[in-house]
């Protein structure tokens, strides 16, 4: 294992924990809102600090980007982009699909991502080019090449309404095409899930770096891609994001092309 996805995974793992223990004790738990319906509690809080905290023993020269404390910008090549708990509304509601997301980027480049998933017990890690893993296993994406058998997974807006016309005929498109579609509430989550073949495609709206950056490479480590709404790799820029398959990704970019007006796909 390449010693930058060690800490990540020492330091997701040891968050994760922290977090799963946290649930017993929600009803006590300070929570703040953010923004609408984008609540914080003190236990994202704890878990960004212990990740930070870790990766700082090491690495105390990398930038860091973290959902609940910002960017700290140095001078490094790596940066380390760091959601504590993706997944919070989950969290709150004690319905159990929440993970730590961490990923390392090198000059801008993906080559480092973990999303742990502490109450299964389930690592999803991939370094570039050595693929992608769930705990110890190499895990990859379906097979599955038609619409018409696939599992969706996808995330409903839940803020800046403005764009959920877009998102609702995409929704429509998708129904009536699929064999399904489920809505977890972990971004991170629903990426590895593509990865490891539980979802056949992911598509979501208006995500943050921080939400996607681990799960994207996680995916294409495992023989998936990643696009944004306009065929490009401009997703953690755009917040705009389809995963799967490649042949599938073609037949869902179809869908997002045909539902999802020019403004809204940027
Ligand atoms: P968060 O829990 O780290 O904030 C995609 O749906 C992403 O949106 C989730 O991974 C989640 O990350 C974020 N999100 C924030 N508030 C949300 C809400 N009220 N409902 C669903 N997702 C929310
Ligand atoms: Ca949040
Ligand atoms: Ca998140
Ligand atoms: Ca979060």
């Amino acid at each position: 294992m390449h010693p930058i996805l060690n800490i990540a995974t020492i330091a997701a793992k040891e968050a994760g924990e922290f977090i799963a223990n946290q649930l017993e004790h929600i009803d006590r738990l300070d929570i703040e809102e953010k923004g609408r319906n984008d609540y914080v509690s003190e236990v994202d809080k704890h878990a960004e600090r212990i990740i930070i905290d870790t990766i700082r023993k090491y690495h105390p020269d990398h930038s860091i980007k973290a959902e609940e404390s910002g960017h700290h910008q140095t001078d490094s090549d790596f940066e380390w982009i760091i959601d504590p708990l993706d997944g919070t509304t989950n969290f709150l509601h004690q319905f159990p699909q929440f993970a730590v997301s961490i990923a390392v980027t090198e000059k801008g480049r993906l080559m480092h991502g973990v999303v742990y998933d502490p109450l299964r017990d389930e690592l999803f890690s991939a370094s570039r080019g050595a693929g992608a893993r769930l705990n110890n296993y190499r895990i990859r994406v379906s097979e599955q090449k038609t619409l018409q058998n696939a599992l969706m997974a996808t995330g409903i807006p839940y803020y800046d309404f403005e764009y959920v016309d877009a998102y609702l005929e995409s929704l429509k498109q998708f129904m009536l095409t699929t064999a399904g579609i489920r809505r977890p509430g972990s971004a991170a989550l629903d990426l590895a899930y593509v990865a490891c073949g539980r979802v056949d495609g992911y598509w979501e709206m208006r995500l943050k770096p921080w939400d996607i950056a681990a799960g994207a490479l996680i995916v294409t480590e495992a023989g998936g891609m990643v696009s944004d709404f306009k065929g490009g790799d401009k997703y953690l820029e755009s917040g705009n994001l389809i995963a799967a398959n490649g042949k599938m990704l073609k037949e869902m970019a179809k869908i997002i092309g045909k539902t999802i007006p020019e403004e809204f796909r940027n």
